[in-house]
């Protein structure tokens, strides 16, 4: 299912007569992400304005994507809900199963032996339900979906976070579960709550080193990790005209790192350039047709103030290089003088020991072009590299093209690896050591997105830096942190004193792109006589057993885990050699919450068990629990589950016998994702009594009999020492989600439904 131009050409027929109707109801000017949202609605226009961040709306997006790591849990579920096919256009990508360690030819072809039951299981699963198979090596989801898919004012869905990488090329497009890809499967509406809307306005240029992905370094500084939650960012001004779409899809995808829903732009020449150079001047025609229904009206971009719930200014020209990190993507560094500091005052380790280049926020022929210039430097002017470099290319048409170019011969002249078209070391696919767990102290370099501990090698002592793709080529090229390639020399091989200069490079392939193979598989029309097997006794895939509702009455719940701080979806449900347990869900569940730092002691994977006085492994106490028919309760910080939209995080506790999370906020897609499991997600009513909850603590819910929305639940926490403390919990379900809840699942009522 190549993209389907008389699909886009019915979204633009609608677009135009739903987006005149829905400026009458809001009685004002729209916003690009209003005339996206509006004319994506599942009932056709309503007879009121949505309320932003209140009313839960039914969307009907135009596409689905899924990546292998999370395809296996939404096919699994999607083969449950009773459905011949897939209902609106849908594909799935194998990129995340895949290790960089020798080099992509290698890599590659151990990956297809390692795992191939899950490959040939996604393959059959797509051929059966009409779903576009890219195989492994074909590229990175998302850098594959904006050179196919992707298109102006459209609507989809992925089963990945970074699915927000769409919006480069002005889409609305949302990360979600796999659950909620289901849905949209199975041909149902899809729910979000009517985001807010924050305007970042670009003023000024980009020049000299300072790159698309110094914007979203920025604006993720401004926001934090949880700035952007509940809200779609729209970039607009004079700033965002002079970026390539690549550079805007570098933004949106980053976009996941602050929480927000998704980041859009809107569309421009670039975006007309670009869906002409990936072969799609239909697209382009057609979108040029209704231009002004792909970006705001003139009034918002001009008033802001009144039209978002949040204005941010960027100057482009006032912008200068970042380097984000160590540990998360919003702590902001200067280069230079300002990381000299800072890595001193921190004991950061000032030798940078990789460079790696690649993931799907930096891996466009663009990218790859502008590092290449730098690198070409090194040449040049004789300078060894201090770093190793490695290098993913983010799609085999960005591959192909670029090795046509020369542009992979000058990193592999600098003897980089070129691993596979793959997500690799961005998802800790990358055997950088043999015992990670004791490896040194040291500092890496990257162009990708997270740099949470242990991400990219599982060395929790591994700091890693997040740059532009340029920084992070002349930063391994000197080898120190702290470089400033705007005013620092570096020795060469002859012992001369020489500068990098700017870095320089094409925003599209002037002989244009090529590809031999692209590795996509078209499904046959008739699905039917497809078989599907899964082995009983194998480790990698398991059918799933419907959840049982936990039910009214919940009394007697053991505190399982208190978490520390930090508690993202790599804390909850690693990925790294977990990977490989995508399909199995009793098998990953061994790694449930290992990674989350247990209040009381501080160390990772070591909870007491109230049932014997034992210390143990989480996942080890949780079963002992479920054994004995006790429930139990994870507390947790602020932005719990920030990160992946691996919805594992959720359906493990759920799968162990865990009942409810309390936590001081959630991030967006966990919180559905566990909604969406049958579980309860809740919120201190008063952060405060985060503190009140000890390590020996029994909660009895008082009053989940009376679960309705807007109404606050209780619960009484029963401590060591007899004491009680009876706390109040804020929740966001409505009534469909309780629904949810009462049956046991999102999936259980669907099956119901079509029983
Ligand atoms: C990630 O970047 O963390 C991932 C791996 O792409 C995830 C999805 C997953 O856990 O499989 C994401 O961002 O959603
Ligand atoms: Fe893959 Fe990394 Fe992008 Fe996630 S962030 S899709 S792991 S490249």
């Amino acid at each position: 299912m190549a993209f389907d131009i008389d699909m886009i050409k019915k979204v633009y027929a609608n677009m135009t007569e739903r987006v005149d109707a829905a400026r009458e109801i809001v009685g004002k000017p729209l916003t690009l992400s209003e005339k996206i949202l509006y004319s994506h609605l599942w009932d056709g226009t309503p007879a009121k304005a949505f309320r932003r961040g209140k009313d839960y709306v039914d969307f009907a997006p135009d596409r689905v994507a899924c990546q292998d790591a999370t395809a296996q849990m939404a096919l699994l579920q999607f083969m449950q809900a009773g459905k011949p096919k897939v209902a609106v256009p849908t594909t799935v990508h194998c990129d995340h199963l895949i290790q960089a360690k020798d080099g992509a030819a290698t890599d590659l072809k151990h990956a297809n032996n390692t795992s191939s039951e899950v490959f040939n299981f996604l393959e059959s699963v797509s051929n059966k339900y009409g779903i576009g198979f890219w195989k492994p090596g074909a590229g990175i989801i998302h850098q594959v979906v904006l050179e196919n898919y992707a298109f102006p004012g459209g609507m989809m869905i992925g089963t990945d976070s970074h699915t927000v990488n769409a919006g480069g090329l002005g889409m609305v497009a949302i990360g979600v579960g796999g659950a909620d890809a289901v849905d949209v499967m199975a041909g149902m509406a899809w729910e979000l709550k009517f985001p807010k809307l924050i305007g970042v306005r670009l003023t000024g240029k980009l020049s000299g080193w300072t790159a698309p992905k110094d914007v979203i370094l920025k604006v993720a500084e401004i926001l934090t990790v949880k700035g952007g939650t509940g809200a779609i960012v729209e970039y607009f001004g004079p700033g965002a005209l002079s970026m390539s779409c690549t550079g805007k899809g570098t933004i949106c995808n980053m976009g996941a790192e602050i929480g927000a829903t998704t980041s859009t732009f809107g569309y421009d020449d670039s975006m007309e350039r670009y869906l002409r150079a990936t072969d799609r001047a239909d697209v382009a025609d057609a979108a040029n047709n209704i231009k002004d229904y792909l970006t705001a009206d003139n009034e918002v971009y001009a008033n802001p103030e009144q039209y978002f719930d949040q204005v941010i200014d960027i100057n482009l020209s006032e912008l200068g290089p970042l380097l984000n990190g160590p540990f998360t993507p919003d702590l902001s560094t200067e280069v230079g003088r300002d990381m000299t500091e800072k890595a001193k005052a921190n004991d950061w380790p000032m030798q940078v020991e990789w460079g790696l280049i690649g993931s799907c926020t930096n891996s466009s022929y663009e990218d790859l072009s502008r590092a290449s210039s730098i690198a070409q430097q090194a040449l040049d002017k004789g300078l060894k590299t201090k770093a190793e470099f490695g290098i993913n290319p983010g799609s085999e048409q960005v591959r192909y093209t670029a090795e046509r170019d020369g542009i992979l011969e000058v990193f592999e002249k600098l003897d980089a690896k070129i691993f596979t078209n793959a997500c690799g070391p961005c998802i800790g696919q990358w055997a950088r050591y043999s015992d990670p767990k004791n490896a040194p102290k040291n500092s890496i370099v990257h162009s990708f997105n997270r740099n949470f501990a242990k991400r990219a090698d599982g060395n929790p002592n591994t700091h890693a830096f997040v740059a532009s793709p340029e920084l992070t080529a002349a930063i391994a090229i000197a080898g120190r942190l702290d470089f400033n390639p705007i005013t620092d020399k570096l020795i060469n091989e002859n012992g001369e004193e020489v500068m990098l200069d700017e870095p320089t490079g094409w925003e599209l392939p002037p002989k244009g792109f090529d590809v031999k193979e692209n590795g996509y598989l078209e499904p046959v029309t008739d699905g039917s006589g497809v078989q599907i097997t899964v082995n009983p006794t194998s480790e990698r895939l398991q059918l799933l057993e419907p959840f049982t509702p936990i039910g009214e009455s919940i009394t007697g719940a053991k505190l399982l885990i208190k978490a520390f701080g930090k508690c993202t979806t790599d804390h909850i449900s690693m990925a790294g050699p977990w990977l490989r347990f995508r399909g199995h869900l009793d098998n990953i569940a061994n790694n449930t919450l290992i990674g989350a730092v247990n209040a009381f002691n501080k160390k990772t994977n070591f909870v007491k068990n109230q049932l014997t006085g034992d210390y143990g492994g989480v996942p080890d106490t949780q079963r002992d629990y479920k054994k004995n028919s006790v429930w139990s309760v994870v507390v947790g910080d602020h932005n719990y589950g920030e990160g992946s939209s691996r919805e594992h995080a959720a359906m493990q506790p759920r799968h162990l016998g865990v009942a409810a999370v309390i936590v001081k906020s959630f991030a967006r897609i966990h919180e559905t994702n566990l909604k969406k499991q049958g579980m309860l997600g809740l919120t201190f009513a008063n952060e405060a009594d985060y503190d009140l909850i000890q390590e020996d603590d029994t909660f009895n819910f008082l009053d989940l009999n009376e679960f309705a929305p807007d109404k606050q639940l209780h619960i009484e926490v029963v401590h060591a020492d007899g004491s009680k403390d009876t706390l109040a919990l804020n929740h966001t379900y409505n009534d469909a989600q309780i629904e949810w809840y009462k049956e046991g699942s999102a999936l259980n009522l669907i099956k119901r439904q079509n029983a």
